[in-house]
């Protein structure tokens, strides 16, 4: 492939001092896979020999965007459960009612393995639309060994077949499957034993769970964390979204990479995240979806320096969004963060959520992951909502996307 120049762009670099770290008009040189030189076009190195140059015609660019919590992979939908809450049904009391999470596990296990993937597959390519190139997919709708194992496979195929960056999280403690009624330590034993056969297989990134009232206990999640540092794996955690359990705290024991929701995170979990260096990562559109009215504690966070992330958390029952940027824009008028910090909260912080260092600015040494927009200025990725994608390109690794 050898050395590409693209060119005349304004570079939402969000690395230095400046607002954005803009660049107003700025190029990027391209070697293979990676980012080689990021500037203004003023001070292109001399005498370079380049391969192929791109002019792109004074459009924004900005690292490609990382969303990192989904639950992509399932069977069904739940717009039925939709009309129940309107009529006024709770998520919790669907969910006890053995519906809600439950209702996803019999269809997603009830679907073949083709229906799995050209479901998720139509699914990944929307984000990917609106700029996505690295993706987290979370296990969590089989709840047995097999069905757990389909979802991560269909995962990793999705990343070997589609131009992104496919990360897997185990999320085998989400909910208790129907044939462990009563029986939650049980499942969890059982959870216990599958993360060293998923691992062999090579199917888990990071390990997950949802502590809550409708989750799991904290000591449960404990265990489960166990089992992960045992075999080496990172945690994160679906943390404080209906209720506080203290699960922040019980994560950043256990160095988590983020916490996740967080509408009832309390200030010892805001304190334990600084300290863990865990990223809080927030998620509009479940907050939206379900109606929640309590917030992050978003001011908290920023004041003890807490990495703030957002992600579409995707999935049928509490966020079935399809679009990254309508999250940037909720989470500016959701949750008060600024539109800068709702592109770093899906770029570099996001990145980091996932252990990945190696992208979310647009800096020399980065892989060359980037999204060209119709924009003027980066401002209005939050500003605007819903249709009209300005999304123009696509560069993976250096190769652009065909659309
Ligand atoms: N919290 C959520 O918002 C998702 N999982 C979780 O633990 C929702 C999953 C679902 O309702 O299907
Ligand atoms: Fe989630």
């Amino acid at each position: 492939m050898g050395l590409t120049l693209w060119r005349n762009a304004g570079l939402v670099t969000l690395d230095g001092s400046a607002p954005w770290g803009l660049i107003g008009r700025g190029a990027l040189l391209v070697d293979d896979a990676a980012l080689q030189w990021v500037g203004p076009e003023a001070d292109l190195p001399r005498g370079l020999s380049i391969d192929g140059e791109v002019d792109l015609g004074g459009r924004l660019v900005t690292p490609g965007l990382v969303d990192c919590h989904t639950h992509l992979v399932y069977g069904g939908d739940r717009a039925r459960e939709f009309e129940l809450r309107l009529q006024g049904a709770t998520y919790e009391e669907i969910a006890r009612a053995g519906g809600g999470i439950r209702s996803t596990v019999a269809s997603t296990r009830a679907a073949s393995g083709e229906e799995l993937f050209e479901a998720a597959r139509r699914r990944a390519l929307a984000l990917m639309a609106e700029g996505v190139t690295t993706l987290e997919i979370k296990s969590g709708y089989g709840l047995a060994l097999e069905h757990e194992a389909r979802m991560l496979r269909t995962a990793r195929r999705l990343g070997r077949e589609l131009s992104l960056t496919v990360r897997a999280t185990c999320l085998a403690a989400h909910a208790l499957p129907p044939e462990f009624d009563g029986r939650a330590d049980d499942y969890i034993d059982a959870v216990c034993t599958w993360l060293p056969v998923l691992q062999a297989e090579g199917l888990v990134d990071a390990v997950d769970a949802f502590c809550d009232r409708i989750g799991f206990t904290p000591s449960q999640t404990r265990r489960v964390f166990e089992a992960a540092r045992a075999l080496g794996l990172p945690v994160k955690l679906h943390a404080e979204q209906l209720s506080d359990q203290g699960g922040a705290q019980l994560a950043a024991q256990y160095g988590a990479l983020s916490c996740d929701h967080l509408e009832y995170l309390n200030d010892d979990g805001v304190a334990a995240m600084a300290r863990a260096g865990a990223v809080a990562v927030l998620l509009p559109g479940a907050f939206y979806f379900l109606r929640e009215t309590r917030l992050p504690p978003v001011e908290r966070l920023r004041a003890a320096g807490v990495p703030i992330a957002v992600a579409t958390d995707h999935n049928p029952g509490s966020s079935p969004t399809l679009s990254p940027l309508l999250m940037l824009n909720m989470a500016c008028t959701l949750f008060r963060l600024t539109p800068e910090e709702t592109l770093r909260g899906m770029t570099v912080t996001a990145a980091r959520a996932l252990g990945l260092v190696d992208r979310g600015r647009l800096v020399a040494g980065q892989r060359a992951d980037f999204a060209v927009w119709d924009l003027e200025h980066p401002c209005e990725l939050a500003y605007r909502f819903g249709g009209g994608n300005p999304c123009r390109r696509v560069i993976v690794a250096g190769t652009q996307r065909k659309s």
